[in-house]
């Protein structure tokens, strides 16, 4: 699928406003300081287009924003993802891999709207989604525990949550939508009541802890892949707290029981391998939280994406 293998376009988002912890703006910088592009580009060959900014969207942020239908900061997230969707399409339609650097889980309503418009443009293909992550962000908002978007946007990606309004989400247009098929989850372990019931309604791929448990990460990805078939482009939103708090403690809302960093590592480098990836984010590290272990977490996300990016053991 691409046309430029080795073109990589990046686009660092400090953005917390889909959750209410501050610190996790200060991801991309992180991550950058922590020499990942760097390793990209002289490790793994990548050629990297990225404007050097981090961005934190300031002007598309109103100061007014109310709660609406149990969304908090509704305009704010609806304002810095449809911006964010430009951004990611502007680099997918020429054929660029696009790495996106978060930021919280929210601005994935940016990132794989605008990959998915590409990819139906360049290749008439729908894009598969495989989401990485103890939770599966797929809140509809009125039935979300706590009011954060960074829990639904899933939801509004596949339509199962929808709203007209063009300043909160009405410009998510068909050319922007993943279907329920498509969608692939693995590492979830704390899924709410209402997010279980969609799953089971829409037959929604998912496998949980219980299921690596069970039969083994090898066998779970293959699985995975299986469903998503053979020459699907994919995007792979991966939240870095899939990973147990061992790995990666400094992230908004830790849950015990999760993937090993070696087991994360393997599903980029098995996604890698099909030649099928054209989109990747890493989302919610949160460098403020736990301030020993956020050394620690940033590591983790420079290995999970140099993994996903071709990074090979030998
Ligand atoms: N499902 C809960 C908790 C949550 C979702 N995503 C994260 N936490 N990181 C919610 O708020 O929707
Ligand atoms: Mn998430
Ligand atoms: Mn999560």
């Amino acid at each position: 699928f691409l046309s430029h293998p080795n073109q990589l376009g990046v686009v660092a988002v400090g953005f917390n406003g889909g959750q209410m912890k501050k610190g996790v703006e200060a991801a991309p910088m992180a991550l950058i300081d922590a020499g990942l592009l760097t390793q990209l580009r002289d490790d793994l060959d990548y050629e990297i287009h990225h404007d050097d900014i981090i961005h934190y969207y300031e002007k598309d942020i109103p100061a007014e924003d109310p709660d609406h239908r149990n969304m908090k900061k509704p305009r704010a997230v609806s304002a810095v993802t449809e911006r964010l969707s430009s951004q990611v399409y502007n680099y997918a339609k020429d054929g660029k891999f696009v790495l996106t650097l978060g930021g919280d889980h929210s601005i994935a309503i940016g990132t794989i709207s605008g990959t998915a418009k590409a990819i139906r443009e360049r290749l008439g293909r729908e894009m598969a989604v495989i989401w990485v992550d103890a939770h599966a962000d797929l809140n509809v908002p009125e039935m979300s525990p706590s009011g954060n978007i960074h829990g639904m946007p899933m939801a509004f990606l596949t339509r199962l949550a929808r709203e007209d309004r063009p300043d909160i989400f009405g410009w998510l247009k068909d050319e922007h939508i993943v279907s329920t098929r498509k969608l692939v989850y693995i590492g979830l372990r704390d899924v709410d009541r209402g997010e279980k019931q969609l799953l089971r309604e829409h037959g929604i791929k998912a496998f949980s802890m219980h299921d690596i448990d069970r039969h083994g990460i090898g066998r779970v990805v293959e699985m995975a892949l299986a469903h998503i078939g053979n020459d699907t482009p994919i995007h792979l939103s991966f939240d870095v707290d899939a990973l147990d708090p061992q790995w990666a403690p400094s992230t908004g809302t830790p849950v015990r029981g999760g993937l090993t960093l070696r087991e994360g590592d393997f599903i980029c480098e098995c996604v890698h391998e099909t030649g099928n990836l054209v989109a990747m984010d890493l989302v919610e590290v949160n460098p403020s939280l736990e301030s020993v272990g956020a050394a620690e977490t940033i590591r983790a996300g420079c290995s999970l994406v140099r993994s996903a990016l071709g990074d090979t053991l030998l």
